[in-house]
């Protein structure tokens, strides 16, 4: 998705609808998502104070009701706010001057959060440490979330995680060659195509009451959690956008495809990529544990399964933009999007060969938990 341009006055009167404590200085762009365009706006009050604001444009592309992204998130951490253990731990949406909590001018649709202070929020783990305690606030975010009254919320983006529905999107999108590039990628369709099967396996134990439908985030990667930065302990979950009822190895599974992977999600050298099993078992631990014993055996055992799928589905999710032109994520350069795709392609290729070593690391997990 190519950069839109938003004018400095713009930016100003964005920040400026929303109610501060003080007043706007700068804008300043900020973060790795694929998808909004955040910024950070430092203020200063008339005692010369400081604080500090996350400034969004929600990417209405992506979300085509960013009223009911909204509506979700109010709900959601108005719900978690009494369990807190501190301010700083659940997302604090800003209000506007009307009261409200998005204001929308020709860019799209704004909104506010309260800067998360004295914390990092990591692009990959520095230690193994680090991704066990992301772990643990996934595993208590689902948690917190079990008693949350799933009718409530609104699908924010249909069928996110239905990977059988993601792979019909793909063929199509192969099939309709908008761009012409669907002669260059014969081999990454061939890897997809060869596991079709697989894509419903979550589906079906769904269907065979194994997996249950959970209030889920849906989008677990390592920098959509914050840690202390004094203690590295986890903090607060953000990115609410695509919070719905979805399936916990899902979580899980997005979660390990982004942070145990040796390499980049965009690496280029395929040599690089592969499954870190040390990471996988940190993470399967601490989300066993965040959970509080929640899943049962049988659910836990998808776990792997979850993995596998998350890197399937985000590989063909790739290729697809790639197919269509590069419409949905943002890119850096063309091959972007290609580029991921080949490397979670390689990815789900180590966990395949590594498949019966996460399977006994989950059981073994689990007997301890
Ligand atoms: P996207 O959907 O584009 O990934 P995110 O909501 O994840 O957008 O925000 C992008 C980045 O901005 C995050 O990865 C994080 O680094 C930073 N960020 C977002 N919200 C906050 C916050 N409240 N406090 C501090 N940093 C934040
Ligand atoms: C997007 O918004 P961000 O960057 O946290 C995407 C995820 C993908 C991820 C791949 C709403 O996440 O589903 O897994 O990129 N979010 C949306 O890095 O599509
Ligand atoms: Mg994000």
């Amino acid at each position: 998705m190519k950069k839109k341009r938003i004018r400095l006055s713009e930016l100003a009167a964005a920040a400026e609808t929303f109610v501060t404590k003080g007043d706007p200085e700068a804008c300043l762009p900020h973060g790795n998502g694929h998808i909004n365009s955040t910024f950070i706006i430092p203020c200063r009050d008339a005692r010369g104070r400081q604080y500090r604001y996350i400034l969004q444009a929600i990417n209405t592309d992506v979300f085509k009701k960013p009223e009911w992204v909204t509506e979700n998130i109010k709900k959601v951490t108005d719900f978690l706010k009494p369990r807190a253990t501190e301010r700083r731990s659940v997302m604090q949406m800003v209000p506007t001057v009307d009261g409200e909590y998005t204001y929308t001018d020709k860019n799209g649709c704004w909104r506010m959060y309260e800067f998360i202070e004295d914390a990092i929020c990591l692009d990959a783990p520095e230690t193994t440490e680090d991704f066990y305690q992301s772990a643990l606030a996934f595993g208590r975010f689902q948690r917190d979330l079990s008693d949350f009254p799933a009718e409530e919320l609104r699908e924010t983006i249909p069928d996110f995680h239905n990977t059988p529905v993601r792979y019909q999107n793909f063929l199509k999108a192969l099939e309709e060659d908008a761009v012409g590039r669907a002669a260059t990628v014969r081999s990454e369709v061939d890897f997809l195509k060869f596991r079709a099967d697989f894509y419903s396996v979550l589906e079906d134990a769904r269907e065979a009451g194994i997996l249950p439908l959970r209030v889920t985030h849906n989008d677990t990667k390592l920098n959509n959690v914050m840690l202390d930065k004094n203690t590295r302990t986890a903090l607060c979950v953000i990115d609410l956008d695509t919070v719905m009822p979805g399936y916990s190895v899902n979580d899980f599974g997005d979660a390990i495809r982004f942070g145990a992977n040796t390499a980049a999600e965009d690496e280029p050298d395929l040599s690089r990529v592969a499954i870190n099993l040390t990471l996988f078992e940190a993470y399967t631990k601490g989300f066993l544990e965040g959970c509080g014993g929640r899943l049962p055996l049988e659910e836990a055992m998808l776990l792997p399964e979850g993995a596998k799928m998350m890197t399937l589905e985000v590989a063909m999710r790739f290729l697809t933009d790639y197919l269509q032109g590069d419409v949905y994520f943002k890119t850096k350069y063309p091959e972007h999007n290609l580029i991921r795709c080949r490397s979670q392609l390689a990815l789900a290729a180590d966990m395949e060969a590594h498949w019966d070593e996460m399977k006994d690391i989950v059981k073994a997990c689990y007997k301890k938990a």
